[in-house]
């Protein structure tokens, strides 16, 4: 595989002369060739920045230099290359794209530098082969060098034979969706903590099934974001909602915040009359305060036909790294009763990471319905107020399936 970097740092990409893939290059497999963003200006100080037309702050690569650089880089070889724009607005980087990217022959990335790079070169380049504006992730760096070093690994590592123990990258995280179980090694206790025993049994049917239960319970707990959980909702699902289409299970993210704030308003009123107050957090607080408790909480959302219609929220006990917590169960008023309130609670208990022993959830002490629909899910009240005033605290054990091949996205069986 050929890859061409233009940069106006060179000397950032010298990592790539280390390691597999500095040994990659030696072996021939990899022709890595870095340039100059530099040599192809040609005023008196090879400059390669300019003020921004509209106005605004920072400079913008002018589009003279990369031009002719990559003219210049397109020039140099059989057919034409990838090329690879790196920049916090692209397309989020990901496996996928590796896997695909180390298929190809020839890829060239143009590391922009500043407030980017004139847009003309994208649209200019795109007229002679394929271009791709790609990011890391959301967040800013200061210029797309870093964003190489971290693509050029993912993907040249993937190329054959830069990595001499293949099945080293199967199993691994993102390959198939899911996170990496936890690794250990000698010495068999260390700082007073064991390897899991499991490990040591020499049972390999158990360790792969141990792992399996590793992964699908940290990445539902790092990543619930990988899992696919609208699959395990419709399952969970009575027949009452069998004809409300496509319900689709989702990470709230702060674009759902004003919607779920509607939703929950609605859905927190026969609660306020049961317990007469309305001075109850889903009643006043505000949507700023709906949307920072992002943070703490993963929260889940369902909707159907665009429509949102129930809700979530789970995570570890701040006070107690053993329970976790549900919060904030709601279903639309017109859709309740079918079962969507027990498949959200079974989904947001199956989140419970393995060290969390303990499911706690909290209700109104005059919420009948809530407190009935509680104990059919196998919870009990503990005895005296709850953990806010006018409350009741309800928990139960988590239950942890002892599965071969377990299911999707689950890790505690629970009775919705
Ligand atoms: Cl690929 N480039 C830059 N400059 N910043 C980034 C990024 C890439 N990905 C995230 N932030």
């Amino acid at each position: 595989m050929r890859i061409d970097i233009v940069s106006i740092f060179p000397d950032y990409l010298t990592p790539l002369d280390l390691s597999l893939i500095g040994k990659a290059r030696e072996d021939g497999l990899l022709d890595v060739r870095v340039h100059d963003l530099r040599d192809f200006a040609h005023d008196r100080h090879r400059s390669v920045d300019d003020t921004p037309y509209g106005g605004g702050a920072g400079m913008v690569m002018r589009p003279e230099p990369w031009g002719e650089a990559l003219d210049a880089v397109a020039g140099s070889g059989d057919g034409v290359p990838h090329l690879l724009v790196p920049g916090p607005g692209g397309v989020p980087f990901s496996q996928a794209m590796a896997r695909d990217l180390a298929e190809q022959p020839w890829l060239a990335f143009a590391c922009g530098r500043y407030e980017g790079i004139d847009e003309r070169v994208v649209e200019d380049s795109a007229t002679r082969g394929p271009v791709t504006v790609v990011s890391l992730g959301d967040y800013v760096l200061n210029g797309g060098e870093v964003a190489v070093l971290a693509m050029v690994e993912a993907v040249a590592r993937l190329v054959p034979g830069v990595i001499g123990n293949a099945a080293s990258l199967i199993e691994e995280s993102h390959e198939d969706g899911l996170l990496e179980y936890p690794v250990y090694t000698k010495p068999p206790v260390w700082r007073e903590r064991e390897v899991p025993p499991v490990l040591l049994s020499g049972n390999h049917a158990a360790i792969a099934s141990w792992r399996q239960q590793q992964r699908l319970s940290r990445t539902a707990y790092r990543r619930p974001d990988l899992l696919h959980a609208s699959a395990t909702l419709q399952a969970a699902v009575g027949e009452g909602l069998g004809d409300v289409a496509g319900l689709r299970l989702a990470v709230a993210t702060p674009a759902d915040a004003p919607e779920l704030l509607v939703l929950q308003r609605a859905c927190w009123v026969p609660e306020a009359r049961a317990n007469e107050s309305f001075d109850i957090p889903p009643m006043v607080e505000s949507l700023e305060e709906l949307r920072s408790s992002f943070d703490g909480w993963t929260t889940w959302v369902v909707r159907t036909a665009g429509r949102l219609v129930g809700s979530v929220r789970g995570r570890v006990s701040p006070a107690d790294p053993a329970v976790w917590e549900t919060g904030r169960l709601m279903v639309a008023p017109d859709l309740q009763g079918h079962g969507l309130g027990r498949a959200l609670l079974a989904h947001n208990e199956g989140c419970a990471p393995d060290g969390c022993t303990t499911l706690w959830i909290n209700t109104g002490s005059r919420s009948a319905g809530n407190i009935r629909m509680y104990r059919k899910a196998g919870y009990r009240l503990t005895p005296g107020p709850g953990r806010f005033p006018g409350t009741v605290d309800l928990t139960r054990l988590v239950v942890r399936r002892q599965s071969r091949t377990p299911g999707p996205a689950r890790n505690s069986s629970s009775s919705g």
